[in-house]
């Protein structure tokens, strides 16, 4: 009885010890030295000038005639317009979740894939969103029905599984971002964003300060748990908060985010939209200082570019003294063609966006190569 007993405790001692050293080697994972040198050259970067973004900017486009294009091998409308690619380029995997071979916006997750390896070996950088659709309802990431879903997917919630089992998709999704020598590719997360509004799930009036934060906690620690060691981290809000602490109230953490940013778009009022700019700017600015962080501008544009001098008239002069690393403007939606935000050939704007690459400040894909 007494030897059970010591045989069970050692046994038990032994158990504990190793989840323990597996908790302990699981926080410690480490980046890839890729991933690591991606984040201390982005920190770097606004010596020099800030990248320009373009969303599914190599997926699909619009061509001279108005019309859409789409998967065509090489092709991007930045690169047509100006003979460069951009700088970064953003992705969305919603609807990856479902298991099925194409995103919400109907977009083969293996050609995301390829995409974000060709951008790799540019040099350049990929960025990841994810309109993630809704767990309880069955609705997509703009069901705002239901205020409880955040607590339902966490720890104690009856849709923990559910909720985890799509981020072993997500996982094994960025664990397979992997060249053909082998070389697992980093890639910028920018999960839950624009949370500071309430149109998704996960936004201001759908859950707690401490659920959202501990949804951003779960999905770090699960992400890293199976392996993905290839993700810088950014948190985007969108321009609802006033100071650094609503900026700040429901921020992850250090430990967890490498990146701050914001999402904002110029609707009717071109002042408003300056203004709120550079309200943002200056406190990313100061916030990034005080948490060591890059700043970005995560999302932004014009719908349509009606202004034919956008890009050096109210872009370039309204961010360029702020240290971002870049700014991204949505997508040329090929299915929806007057929601554009980058130009194309034979576009009203396009002869100003050529300004704008020639500016020194902007940085695409020729002036850079982010891994060395
Ligand atoms: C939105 C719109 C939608 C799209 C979604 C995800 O802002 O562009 O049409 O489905 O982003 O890319």
């Amino acid at each position: 009885m007494k030897n059970i007993k010591i045989i069970t405790l050692a046994l038990s001692t032994l158990f504990l010890t190793s989840c323990g050293n597996e908790k302990t080697a699981t926080s410690q994972l480490k980046r890839t030295a890729e991933t690591e040198k991606l984040l201390a050259n982005l920190t770097e970067l606004p010596q020099k000038g800030f990248l320009f973004g373009h969303h599914d900017d190599t997926n699909y486009g619009i061509n001279a005639d108005g019309t859409g294009w789409e998967f065509e091998e090489g092709r991007s409308d930045i690169q047509s317009v100006c003979g460069d690619y951009p700088g970064i380029i953003s992705f969305d995997l919603g609807e990856i979740e479902l298991g099925g071979e194409v995103s919400l916006d109907k977009v083969p997750f293996e050609k995301i894939r390829q995409e974000i390896i060709n951008q790799y070996q540019r040099g350049g950088l990929s960025s990841i969103s994810w309109h993630i659709r809704n767990p309880k309802t069955g609705g997509d990431a703009w069901d705002v029905s239901d205020t409880t879903v955040v607590r339902a997917i966490l720890p104690e919630g009856e849709l923990h599984e559910k909720f985890t089992g799509w981020l072993d998709i997500m996982a094994n999704f960025l664990n397979s971002l992997q060249t053909s020598e082998g070389v697992k590719v980093p890639v910028l997360f920018r999960p839950w964003h624009e949370h500071t509004g309430s149109w998704f799930w996960w936004g201001q009036k759908l859950c707690s300060a401490n659920e959202y934060k501990a949804l951003w906690k779960l999905t770090y620690d699960y992400l890293t748990e199976k392996g993905v060691n290839n993700c810088l981290y950014a948190y985007s809000p969108g321009t609802e908060p006033q100071s650094e602490s609503d900026y700040l109230e429901r921020y992850p953490g250090d430990d967890i985010v490498d990146l701050i940013g914001f999402d904002t778009y110029q609707g009717g009022n071109r002042d408003q939209f300056i203004n709120g700019l550079q309200r943002m700017l200056a406190m990313i600015e100061t916030i990034g200082k005080k948490h060591n962080k890059v700043i970005a501008i995560t999302e932004t544009g014009f719908e349509g570019v009606p202004d034919s001098e956008w890009w050096t008239g109210t872009l370039l002069p309204t961010i360029k003294d702020y240290p971002i690393a870049y700014v991204l403007v949505w997508r040329n939606a090929r299915e929806r063609t007057s929601h554009h935000y980058a130009p194309y050939p034979g576009h009203p704007s396009a002869e100003n966006f050529i300004e704008f690459y020639n500016s020194p400040q902007t940085l695409f894909a020729k002036d850079i190569n982010l891994y060395e």
